[in-house]
C-alpha cells in the first residue's frame, strides 16, 4: 500500500492552548488547517500532567481564549482551577469550536524540512512516526515550553521495587498513596502541589528538596454561588482586555515606584495589601526595580520570610524551607503558587531533607528506598520524580528530523550556537516555520494566553501578510537573529535572572547551555518590536 500525502496549507504540532487559539483564527481566515497531537486529546500540558494537585497558577478569568462564543458559555468553579477544570474547558472548547474535527491525535512529528522541490512548488515535508508524509506551505509549532521531562541520573533509581512517577508522565489510573511511605524528589511547581496532596494522604511523606521555593500564597476562592459566578462572568470582558496591556498579561501591572521611595510603614502596607491578594501580586503589583535592584529584591524577601518563617513550627525545616540568606533573588525563578504549603511540614509524619547539606545528598536509591550519603536510610513504597523538564528548547530538540534547509538537525544547531529565534516566532533556514509559545518569546514570563494570543495574531499577520503579496516563503536573515537575540540578553543583563540557576536560563539541565531563553522585556515592548518588523519585513529575507 503507497503512503498517503496529505497536504494542507498549514500543519501545527500541538493542540494546547497555542494549537487552539491559531487553528481557530486561520480556518476563519480561509486556510486549511490540521493539527498533529501526539497525545490522545486536547489540553496540551493539562491533558499530560495529571499529578495529583495539578492546578493553574493562573487566575481562570484570564487564563482562557477571548472567543466570546467559548467564555460566555462556561463558568469555571475557582479562581484557580485544577486540571479537571481545565480538561472540561477544553472539552468545552472543542463543543463550541469544533476543534477535533481538524487534530489528529496519537500522532507525533519525528521530522521535517523546508523542500524547496517538493511537488514543484516550496513547501515543508512533515515525516510522523506512523511512516506518513505531509507537505504544507507553513508550518506552526505549538509544542509548549515544558513537554520534554527530566529524569536525573540518580544512582540505584532502576533497582526500586515500588512505583516511580514523573510528574509529567503520571499513571493513568493514579498512585494509592493511603496509608504508604512515600519520597518527593523536587520542590518546582509540580513538587509543591504533588507534596500538598500527598501529606494528606500517605502514611510518611519524605521531601527531598535542593532550592527553597519562594512560594506565594494563591489566594484560591471558590465561584459556587449564583452571584459569585455572574459576578466573574460579567467582569470577563475588562478582564481579558485588561491582561492584552500589562506587562506579564497578568492583571497586575507595576506601579512606577520604586521600593525605597515609600517609607518602611507604606513599604510594609504595600507589601501586606499584595499579599493579601494572593497571586503573583507581590511581584507582578509591587515595586519597580524588584527584578533590578538586589537591595530592593532582598527587602521583598525579607517580607516574604516574615510571613513564611511564621507559618512554620519546626526551627530546623523552617531554616530549610525559608532560610535566612536567600537562595535566589526573589521572582527569577519560578515561585510557585501554594496553598497550604508550609503548614504541611508542621506534620511529624512529613520529613524534609535537605540535599544540599552536607551528607544529605542521595547516595543511591534502594530496592525499598533512599539513603543520602551519612547513610541515613528512608523506606519508601513510592517515589514521585518533580524534577521539571528540559524546558522551552526541548520540545523541539526533541524531534529528531526538525532540520534547516542546509540539512542540520535544530538539536545541533542550538547545542552548538546556543538558541535563538527572531522575534521568538521565526528561525533562519526555516523558511514558513512559525514558532508560538516558544524560545525568545514572552512565553513563561507571561500569562499564557495573552502571550499566545499576542503571538498568534502576529502569525495570523505575517501568514496573511505574505500571501496578500505574493510571496512563496519569508526567513529572517542571520543579522537580525542574532540582533534579537542580543537584545534578549542586553534586557537580562539588566535584571537579576542570571543570578538564579533557573529553567528559564536552561540551568536546570546539567550540560545545557546557561542563556537566557524567554524574552523579559514585557508584552508591550515585545508587542511593539514585533509588529513594527512585520511593516517592512524588517530581518527577513522574502521570496
Ligand atoms: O519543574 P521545575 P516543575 N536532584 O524545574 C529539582 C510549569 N508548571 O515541573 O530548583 C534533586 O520547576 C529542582 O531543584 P532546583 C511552571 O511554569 C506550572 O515543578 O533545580 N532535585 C526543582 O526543585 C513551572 O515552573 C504549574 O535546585 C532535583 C525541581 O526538581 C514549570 O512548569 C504546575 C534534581 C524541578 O522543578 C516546571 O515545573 C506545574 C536532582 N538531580 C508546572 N534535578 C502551575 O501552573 C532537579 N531537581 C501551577
Amino acid at each position: 500500500m503507497s503512503p498517503q500525502k496529505p497536504s494542507y496549507d498549514i500543519l501545527l504540532i500541538g493542540a494546547g492552548f497555542s494549537g487552539i487559539t491559531l487553528l481557530h483564527s486561520l480556518r476563519q481566515h480561509g486556510y486549511s488547517c490540521r493539527i498533529y497531537e501526539s497525545g490522545s486529546d486536547l489540553g496540551g500540558v493539562w491533558h499530560s500532567n495529571t499529578y495529583p494537585g495539578c492546578r493553574s497558577d493562573s487566575e481562570a478569568s484570564i487564563y482562557q481564549l477571548s472567543v466570546p462564543e467559548v467564555w460566555k458559555t462556561f463558568s469555571f468553579e475557582e479562581k484557580f482551577p485544577d486540571g479537571e477544570q481545565l480538561r472540561r474547558y477544553f472539552a468545552h472548547v472543542d463543543r463550541v469550536l469544533d476543534v477535533k474535527k481538524d487534530v489528529e491525535f496519537g500522532t507525533t512529528v519525528t521530522g521535517a524540512w523546508f523542500d524547496a522541490a517538493a511537488e514543484g512548488s516550496r513547501k515543508w515535508r512533515v515525516e510522523t512516526a506512523d511512516g506518513r508524509v505531509t507537505h504544507c506551505r507553513f508550518l506552526i509549532s505549538c509544542v509548549g515550553t515544558n513537554t520534554e521531562r527530566y529524569v536525573p541520573e540518580i544512582p540505584g533509581l532502576e533497582t526500586f521495587k515500588g512505583e516511580v512517577a514523573h510528574s509529567a508522565a503520571w499513571p493513568k489510573g493514579g498512585v494509592d498513596v493511603l496509608g504508604k511511605k512515600v519520597a518527593v524528589i523536587g520542590t518546582g511547581a509540580s513538587g509543591i502541589q504533588i507534596i500538598q496532596s500527598w501529606a494528606k494522604e500517605a502514611a510518611e511523606l519524605v521531601v527531598f528538596q535542593r532550592t527553597p521555593n519562594l512560594a506565594l500564597p494563591m489566594g484560591q476562592q471558590a465561584y459556587s454561588t449564583p452571584s459569585e459566578k455572574t459576578e466573574f462572568q460579567d467582569a470577563l470582558p475588562g478582564l481579558l482586555e485588561t491582561r492584552m496591556k500589562t506587562w506579564s498579561g497578568y492583571l497586575d501591572d507595576v506601579p512606577a515606584v520604586k521600593t525605597f521611595d515609600e517609607s518602611p510603614e507604606e513599604r510594609e502596607a504595600r507589601y501586606e495589601s499584595l499579599y493579601a491578594r494572593g497571586g503573583f501580586s507581590l511581584y507582578l503589583g509591587g515595586y519597580s526595580d524588584l527584578l533590578l535592584d538586589e537591595t530592593a529584591n532582598r527587602e521583598a524577601y525579607r517580607f516574604w520570610l516574615k510571613k513564611t518563617r511564621a507559618r512554620i513550627t519546626d526551627p530546623r525545616k523552617r531554616d530549610i524551607l525559608a532560610p535566612l540568606e536567600p537562595p535566589h533573588p526573589m521572582a527569577v525563578k519560578r515561585s510557585s503558587l501554594e496553598q497550604d504549603y508550609f503548614e504541611q511540614f508542621n506534620k511529624e509524619n512529613v520529613r524534609l531533607v535537605n540535599l544540599r547539606e552536607q551528607g544529605q545528598g542521595i547516595k543511591t536509591v534502594k530496592p525499598d528506598g533512599i539513603e543520602t550519603e551519612d547513610s541515613t536510610f528512608f523506606a519508601v513504597d513510592t517515589i514521585a520524580l518533580a524534577t521539571g523538564f528540559n524546558s522551552v528548547t526541548g520540545s523541539l530538540t526533541s524531534i529528531p528530523g526538525l532540520r534547516n534547509t542546509s540539512g542540520v538537525p535544530l538539536a545541533e544547531e542550538w547545542a552548538t550556537n546556543g538558541a535563538s529565534a527572531y522575534l521568538g516566532m521565526t528561525r533562519r533556514g526555516y523558511p514558513n516555520m512559525f514558532l508560538c509559545y516558544s524560545v525568545h518569546g514572552p512565553a513563561s514570563l507571561s500569562n499564557a494566553p495573552s502571550s499566545i494570543e499576542l503571538q498568534s495574531r502576529w502569525i495570523v499577520d505575517a501568514i496573511r501578510k505574505i500571501d496578500a503579496e505574493g510571496l512563496s516563503h519569508v526567513e529572517p536573515t542571520e543579522e537580525a537573529e542574532k540582533g534579537f537575540k542580543a537584545t534578549v540578553d542586553a534586557i537580562t543583563g539588566m535584571t537579576l535572572f542570571p543570578k538564579a540557576d533557573s529553567w528559564y536560563l536552561g540551568a536546570n539541565i546539567p550540560g545545557k547551555k546557561r542563556e537566557m531563553l524567554i524574552f523579559p522585556g514585557g508584552l508591550p515592548m515585545y508587542e511593539q518590536m514585533a509588529w513594527k518588523a512585520l511593516e517592512n519585513w524588517e530581518g527577513f529575507v522574502t521570496v
